[in-house]
């Protein structure tokens, strides 16, 4: 069976990495059955998760994972998709990844309200002498890769406004179709749903990503689609 190493549930979401639910509806899509296991992200090939086992090999980064289940296991995950609607998905998909990501990142590990009320709690294992030092350090090298991507460098204004395009267009999109690929899913929907939820699902979290994603009833209607389809019985199961 498949081994899906993952962070574990957080924040009201299957998984507070976006990119690991991306994979678990993968898999899910694919009808092959799965395991998930928390991770260590130091051990895997490419230092980040999600990975997954597969007969005896570690295979890193979403979509090399879902290259993978492509080839190894003859997995169509754009079956009966127009080539139009797959390429526009595919932008999309990566729009998310490339932006949106990093915005929530912003959001989760930079702002200090935030990062009490959510990802503080990955470092409760750590001894309280210790906490603080290994917390400023992770936190440090957030803000150091927030700044090499770009949106370190930009204001409040300056990433709402982005982000706020990138949520006008995808609820375009999605305006008279079910689904990225029309009637049904495709692979690029896993991975538009899961970045979709990380906005719109946790209730913890305070700031223009949230409140862009808001203004969009068709965007929740989207992720209400999915979670109906994929995740029945709750986000958790
Ligand atoms: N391109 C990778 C990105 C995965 C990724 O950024 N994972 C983050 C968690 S959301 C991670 O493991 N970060 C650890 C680190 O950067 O040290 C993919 O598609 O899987």
């Amino acid at each position: 069976m498949i081994r899906l190493h993952g962070f574990g549930a957080a924040f009201g979401l299957p998984d507070p990495s976006p990119f690991v639910t991306k994979v678990e509806v993968l898999l899910k899509m694919a009808g092959l059955p799965y395991e998930k296991v928390r991770g260590d992200f130091r051990k895997a090939p490419k230092g980040k998760l999600p990975m997954i086992e597969d007969k005896g090999k570690l295979i890193a980064d979403s979509t090399l994972i879902r290259f993978y289940l492509e080839r190894e296991h003859g997995v169509d995950f754009n079956k009966g998709v127009s080539a139009t609607d797959a390429a526009a998905a595919w932008a999309f998909e990566k729009m998310c990844e490339d932006h949106l990501y990093w915005i929530v990142v912003k959001q989760r590990w930079l702002d200090d309200a935030n990062f009490e009320r959510g990802p503080a709690i990955f470092f409760k294992s750590i001894p309280a002498l210790l906490r603080p030092l290994i917390v400023g350090m992770i936190r440090r090298k957030v803000k150091r890769n927030l700044f090499g991507q770009g949106f370190g460098r930009m204001s409040d204004e300056e990433g709402r406004a982005i982000l706020s395009r990138a949520y006008i267009e995808l609820a375009a999109y999605l305006e008279g179709r079910a689904y990225l690929g029309g009637a049904q899913p495709c692979g690029s929907d896993a991975t538009v749903f899961a970045f979709l939820m990380s906005t719109l699902v946790p209730t913890i979290f305070e700031g223009y990503p949230t409140e862009e994603a808001k203004k969009h009833p068709a965007l929740a209607a989207y992720v209400e689609r999915m979670k109906a389809l994929y995740y029945p019985g709750g986000l958790a199961a």
